[in-house]
């Protein structure tokens, strides 16, 4: 029996220090003091061990077995820091490398101006609202007294889905919606894109974003238009801007005017920004027209409002000193990163 255990484990020393995995000692450990392993089989057989010889035998068999199994230990923890340092050696990073670079993204001027404009309407306590860029003509046109016959209506500047849809030429058509729900006061700005059949050229796309404003209550005049754009213009090119508005003719109000600013470049005196004038057109704007209000459902008679209109691309280009509106369309990073 002595000699059984002692081939048992030399065996089992032989084969554990044969393994060169973890599975594979594990397969050793298994035959050999697993449920159907050598060492399990000859406890099995002390049934045929004279009594008096089974306490002897007995502790025979459980040296051997601590023996294996300290061994089995020992050659574990051994293959286990070898596949470690196998793995830590293969998943090495060389920090010395250069890195590779993370283009990140930027802000387009447009997205820059426009965010400014709503900062400073926010400000004075108006909302941002947005509507469909394919509109019904019912909203783009008809709603603010932009009839039929109107040249605005011609197919040259007009893109037509169909006789009664077109992509909208104005971000109008947003307030036309708004001012239909009825709840008064408005105070809201529109911005989004809008569509036109122009050429391009270093000042026209044809398609392009605006930013309109409305402001609807009892009691609004002229003089809180003009206020609320002197405060706008001051805000978005410096303090000492200085404001002007000329008569014009809008079909969706009356009066109407276009504002000038005091050029931000030369204070006025005229320079090659302002070509030589001292002032630059920035928006237009007006009174929403009674007529207006009417097919809107809101009484003319009890309520009055003013509305603007600018073109976010132009105070782009000014802001930035940016003198062909093509580039703010080709996604050129290298442009792009300089705003
Ligand atoms: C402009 C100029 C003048 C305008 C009018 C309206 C509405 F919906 F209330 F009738 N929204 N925007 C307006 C007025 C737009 O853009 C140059």
């Amino acid at each position: 029996m002595k000699e059984k255990l002692k081939a048992i484990r030399d065996e089992a020393i032989k084969q554990i220090e044969a393994s060169d995995a973890l599975e594979k000692l594990n397969d050793v450990r298994v035959s050999f003091l697993g449920k159907k392993g050598e060492l399990t089989s000859v406890l099995k057989s002390m049934k045929d061990v004279a009594p008096e010889d089974r306490p002897m035998v007995g502790q025979l068999v459980n040296e051997t077995r601590q023996a294996i199994e300290s061994i089995l230990e020992e050659t574990k923890t051994k293959l286990e820091r070898a596949a470690r340092e196998a793995q830590l050696k293969s998943e090495v990073i060389d920090v010395t490398l250069p890195a590779k670079k993370n283009n990140v993204g930027h802000r387009h001027p447009n997205t820059i101006a426009q965010e400014e404009v709503e900062r400073i309407f926010i400000g004075m306590g108006y909302e941002v609202m947005e509507g469909p860029e394919v509109e019904y003509d019912l909203y783009n046109f008809e709603k603010l007294n932009i009839p039929a016959n109107h040249p605005a209506k011609d197919e040259q500047d007009t893109f037509y889905i169909n006789k009664e849809i077109v992509l909208r030429t104005q971000t109008s058509p947003v307030q036309a919606r708004v001012m239909e729900q009825g709840k008064l006061p408005i105070r809201m700005i529109a911005p989004g894109r809008v569509f036109r059949a122009d050429e391009v050229d270093a000042t026209h796309s044809p398609s392009f974003h605006q930013i309109e404003g409305l402001v609807i209550d009892k009691n609004v005049t002229f003089a809180d238009l003009k206020g609320t754009l002197e405060v706008f213009v001051k805000e978005l090119f410096g303090e000492s801007t200085k404001i002007k508005f000329r008569p014009h003719h809008f079909p969706f109000t009356e009066p109407s005017a276009e504002v000038d600013v005091s050029c931000f470049k030369c204070g006025g005196k005229g320079c090659r920004f302002c070509k030589g004038e001292g002032w630059i057109e920035i928006l237009g704007c007006g009174m929403v027209h009674p007529h207006v209000l009417e097919m809107c459902g809101i009484d003319p008679d009890e309520y009055s409002g003013f509305a603007f209109g600018v073109g976010l691309e132009r105070i782009a280009l000014l802001k930035y000193e940016i003198d062909d509106m093509r580039l703010l369309y080709e996604n050129d990073i290298r442009f792009l990163k300089q705003f």
